[in-house]
């Protein structure tokens, strides 16, 4: 019974009205009670969980929420497996445009339909990544510089960062995990930030069991390259998505980089498009990377290329798949180490954010 032992996570730090695991940076409060009892654990840690229970007066519902929260950990070698993927947003920070912060339990339980934002911060995204580890937190930062949405009744709602958990197969798990919770559910994610590999592991189990979808991918790259590493990344994920999720359709719009030779078996299934009503599919998944844009308005991009999208004539043209049902979307690959001047990349990526929020609402 070796692996009913509990421990205090190591990364869990005691401050004066609350908790903080230090690796996620999620913060939770709690009376001195239970302050005091974690750090009695943790004195006589290892525990059994009936010993928990028993001598420390902890409810079995209790401790299943403090390993679900990654505070009561089985390894300490690995302390964030445990996290459930509800509990893996951190929402100690800011919203963007100062919408209001949604509680993803609760609302997952609700009829109604909400449009969520999930921010994707750099290090969760992908196993090689070259997007500044700031991005995250300049695009939600220059949000509120933007506009303050606080004041207006709408049904969207800021859900706070993926956290990170130091180990990248957790981290695809949780994209994966979290990504077909939201996209079945109530709610309408737009996740925000990080590099293109993240829309494959968002969209890796969603796909496994839904039909008649299809992907539409702003971007001025194909994505269908040669993968580099052990794991789908941004230069070569649309291939692995057309090879391993049979039935799905990707609609590409905005492409310049249609040069290169590709040897490809479902080369038919991917689309290039020059008119966004050319999607048959009803069911559609937005995924947009900013290079897609004008440089001038977007030079933060790791790839740039010439000749890019116009925003304003953009967020007109989606306007033409509103008869569709949108599932969700992502917004990736701003890197904030090339952006310039007051971070004017960062800007423009807010309002296609906005343009995209407003068109949703309606
Ligand atoms: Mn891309």
């Amino acid at each position: 019974m070796n692996n009913d032992l509990l421990y205090v996570s190591p990364y869990i730090i005691f401050q004066e009205t609350n908790i903080k695991n230090s690796a996620t940076g999620n913060v939770f409060e709690c009376n001195s009670e239970t302050l005091e009892l974690l750090k009695m654990l943790r004195e006589h840690e290892p525990l059994a969980t009936s010993k928990v229970c028993d001598s420390f007066g902890l409810s079995f519902d209790a401790v299943t929420y403090l390993i679900e929260n990654g505070i009561l950990v089985h390894d300490k070698n690995d302390p964030n497996a445990e996290i459930s993927v509800e509990n893996t947003l951190v929402t100690e920070y800011d919203t963007f445009f100062g919408l209001g912060r949604g509680n993803l339990t609760s609302d997952l339980a609700k009829n109604e339909r909400m449009i969520g934002i999930i921010g994707i911060d750099v290090p969760t995204s992908s196993s090689i990544y070259n997007i500044g580890k700031k991005s995250y937190n300049v695009l939600r930062d220059k949000s509120n510089d933007l506009i303050d949405l606080s004041m207006y009744s709408i049904s969207v709602k800021d859900y706070g960062v993926l956290l990170n958990p130091l180990m990248q197969d957790i981290s695809f798990k949780w994209l994966s995990e979290l990504g077909n919770l939201l996209l079945e559910s109530n709610i309408v994610p737009i996740f925000i930030g990080g590099d293109h590999g993240v829309t494959y592991h968002l969209l890796d189990k969603y796909l496994d069991d839904t039909t008649s979808i299809a992907i539409l991918q702003i971007d001025a790259h194909r994505d269908i390259g040669f993968r580099r590493s052990k794991y789908p990344e941004h230069g070569s994920f649309i291939r692995d998505i057309v090879n391993v999720k049979r039935n799905i359709n990707v609609y590409q719009y905005g492409i310049r980089d249609t040069d290169s030779e590709y040897n490809l078996d479902n080369i038919d299934r991917i689309n290039i498009i020059k008119n966004l009503s050319d999607i048959e599919e009803d069911k559609i998944y937005i995924s947009i990377d900013v290079d897609a844009f004008s440089y001038a308005d977007i030079p933060a991009v790791s790839y740039p290329l010439p000749n890019g999208l116009d925003m304003k004539k953009f967020l007109e043209d989606i306007t033409k798949i509103s008869n569709k049902r949108i599932v969700g979307c992502d917004i990736v690959e701003y890197n904030s180490q090339f952006d310039v001047g007051n971070m004017v990349g960062a800007i423009a990526v807010d309002y296609i954010l906005l343009g995209i929020l407003r068109w949703l609402q309606n």
